[in-house]
């Protein structure tokens, strides 16, 4: 096995899943805001220390996506952020695109930008100690949305970036968020998201991308945020599985479902499911954002130095997603934290 295909099982192997640590600093910075916290960047390391350095990154967080800003971070005892990642059993890895902007020919949708100076930049951040990448490309759903343009053009972005990550030695993380914004049904959501992974894989495999070295980042089958139609968690993890099954080829060792605004629980849950019914050779992993972090960020805002009681709610969340990988997390399991 190539060094590449290893990383990438080792990262989500075992009951692990990722931590998307990756907002940029505009993203954090409304986190903090909205909890009235300074976003200064002693702030935004502080926090994410607290998460780097908690017991629940050992046994359930196979690897962290860092931005630029904390890749190039050090901890107050000196390590740098990624040696105290390793120092934790866990593989660092960082976002390298450089976000949305607004796509020429269609400009109510978005292009994700980052591919100028890509080979420099992952070399760069290969001696910084990342071994693996993530880019994020994004869908909005509506009457006449996604666009032929922006599926085909967000794709084309995705393999190209994919194929600078492995030439870099580095797993790449292929994420196309269908987003769930909107008034569309669970069937929409469905047919948008068949349609976006189509045309990934096929340029996945123009650009000579080996799959067996990369790591799919999906958002699961669910109705829109504003649909009046409420799918149950049954249904929601068939029509899951359905459009893996039908879309990711069978060399992708595994996939890291994104949360994309479920609640901690809804997305908790929702991967337990899919993996109680999972009868293919994919590991169903997670690689969530707000839903690892949500509840530690909002305990840390009431006393930033109660790092104890943040990390105890982080580790618990870990742990209940560690759980969901293996379809062993219920609701019993997940009132046990006491904070
Ligand atoms: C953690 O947030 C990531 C970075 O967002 P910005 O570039 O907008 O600041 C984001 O890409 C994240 O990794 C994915 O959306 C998954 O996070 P969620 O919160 O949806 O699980």
């Amino acid at each position: 096995m190539s060094e590449i295909e290893n990383i990438a099982k080792q990262m989500i192997a075992k009951g692990r899943g990722i931590l998307a640590a990756d907002e940029s600093t505009g993203t954090m910075t409304k986190r903090l805001s909205s909890i009235n916290i300074e976003s200064t960047s002693e702030n935004r390391l502080k926090f994410r220390e607290a998460l780097f350095s908690a017991e629940g990154i050992k046994n359930y967080i196979g690897g962290v996506i860092l931005y630029d800003e904390t890749i190039k971070q050090k901890t107050s005892s000196g390590k740098t952020i990624p040696e105290l990642i390793r120092s934790f059993g866990s593989i660092p890895g960082i976002k390298v695109d450089i976000g949305t902007k607004k796509l020429a020919g269609s400009p109510e949708e978005k292009i994700t930008e980052g591919l100028d100076g890509l080979r420099e930049r992952l070399a760069e951040y290969y001696k910084l100690g990342a071994r693996f990448a993530k880019w994020r490309a994004v869908y909005n759903i509506s009457e006449e949305y996604p666009s032929k343009l922006a599926i085909k053009s967000n794709a084309h972005a995705l393999a190209r970036y994919a194929a600078l990550v492995q030439e870099a030695k580095m797993v790449p993380i292929v994420e196309p968020e269908v987003l769930m914004d909107g008034k569309h049904d669970i069937m929409k959501c469905y047919k948008v998201t068949d349609g976006v992974l189509k045309e990934c894989y096929k340029e996945l495999k123009l650009h000579n991308v080996n799959l067996k070295g990369t790591i799919l980042k999906p958002n699961m089958i669910l109705p829109g945020n504003k649909s009046k139609d409420k799918s149950n968690t049954l249904e929601i993890a068939k029509m899951t599985l359905k459009c893996i099954k039908e879309n990711v080829p069978n060399e992708v060792p595994g996939i890291a479902f994104l949360s994309g605004g479920q609640t901690e629980i809804e997305a908790t849950q929702n991967l337990n499911e899919i993996n109680k019914i999972n009868d293919t050779n994919f590991l169903l992993s997670f690689s969530y954002g707000r839903a690892l972090q949500q509840s530690a960020l909002k305990n840390w805002a009431k006393n930033i130095r109660d790092i104890n009681n943040t990390q105890k709610i982080f580790n618990h969340r870990s742990k209940m997603n560690g759980l969901s990988t293996s379809a062993k997390w219920s609701m019993d399991l997940e009132k046990q934290l006491t904070v």
